[in-house]
């Protein structure tokens, strides 16, 4: 049976949510979106993913006509539609319909989309043995172009960066900024461990405010274990304890290879696995009810 889609103020079959070959959104990547996840009937940081959403939105002068509290009401109807306790759920405000050239002032009305599919997990086993990732020559996107922090509809810097590491057999990117400085992967954020001490990049450096690893910090702080969001190389990834990935689908994943050299025991670390533990236990009763 197919999805029920929320499509500019009515809920449609998926084979009928169809938007404009005209949007601007198709023909530019004009919008913004949101990848948000429902554990067994709540949805987990909806009010933080919608503040995104709205940041997003500003960051690129686009207006969205209804509140931070209808559209968190969109997504809970959406997901009861569907009669999904536990999904992925994509948010996806576009410029909207306007006409074939890049002037956003043609588009009357942004395009709002809200879909909550089941959801695919990564392999159980790759939380016991861990990613190999490398760095790829692609760089992040520079703040003054498309800022990173944008969780905009072009994710064609992701996408090159992934098409490299799938390329050279691995299974994800980090991608580095243009000064050199370790920013994120190409769906998730990346954190490592030395001395006991956490360390992930600044936000500033230009990346995206992942939620995910916004909750990570928090756990972190409330175990007591000291959190440094910092300048990081690839030097201080080489000469870590452990390293792990975080975002909305995967969680916390951990990475036991950069660029061929084994991090830490080469084996997820205990800090990973507390974490992770913390994580999916917060998981369980924080949220908005659907
Ligand atoms: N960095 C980037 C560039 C992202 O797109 C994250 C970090 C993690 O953010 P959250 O808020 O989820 O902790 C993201 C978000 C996918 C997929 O299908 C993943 C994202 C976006 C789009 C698709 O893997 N991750």
């Amino acid at each position: 049976m197919g999805f029920i889609v929320y499509l500019n103020g009515k809920f449609v079959p998926e084979e009928e949510a169809k938007v404009s070959v005209f949007d601007h959104g198709f023909l530019y990547g004009d919008g913004v979106f949101e990848g948000i996840r429902a554990y067994h009937g709540c949805i987990f940081k909806l009010q933080e993913h919608i503040r995104r959403l709205y940041d997003s939105a500003k960051a690129i002068n686009l207006e969205i006509s209804l509140t931070q509290e209808e559209m968190m009401e969109i997504v809970k109807e959406t997901c009861r539609k569907n009669n999904l306790k536990d999904s992925y759920i994509r948010l996806i405000v576009s410029r909207g319909k306007g006409d074939l050239g890049l002037d956003p002032r043609k588009c009357a009305n942004p395009s709002i989309i809200c879909i909550a599919a089941s959801i695919s997990l990564y392999p159980p086993e790759l939380y016991q043995t861990g990613l190999s990732v490398i760095t790829v020559p692609t760089r992040r996107n520079i703040a003054e172009g498309v800022n990173p922090r944008i969780k905009s509809l072009n994710y064609l810097n992701n996408i090159m960066a992934r098409m490299e590491a799938t390329l050279a057999g691995v299974e994800e990117a980090i991608l580095l900024t243009q000064e050199g400085y370790v920013a994120e992967c190409t769906g998730d954020n990346i954190f490592m461990v030395r001395d006991g001490v956490i360390k992930t990049p600044a936000i500033h450096l230009g990346m995206l405010e992942g939620v995910t690893r916004n909750s990570v910090i928090e756990l972190a702080k409330k175990r007591g274990i000291v959190v440094e969001e910092t300048v990081l190389t690839r030097f201080d990834f080489f000469t870590a304890d452990e390293c792990w990935l975080t975002g909305t689908a995967a969680e916390l994943i951990p990475v036991v290879n950069i660029d061929g050299r084994p991090i830490g025991s080469g084996k997820p670390g205990p800090m990973f696995a507390a974490l992770l533990e913390d994580y999916r236990e917060v998981v369980k009763h924080e949220g908005s009810q659907i």
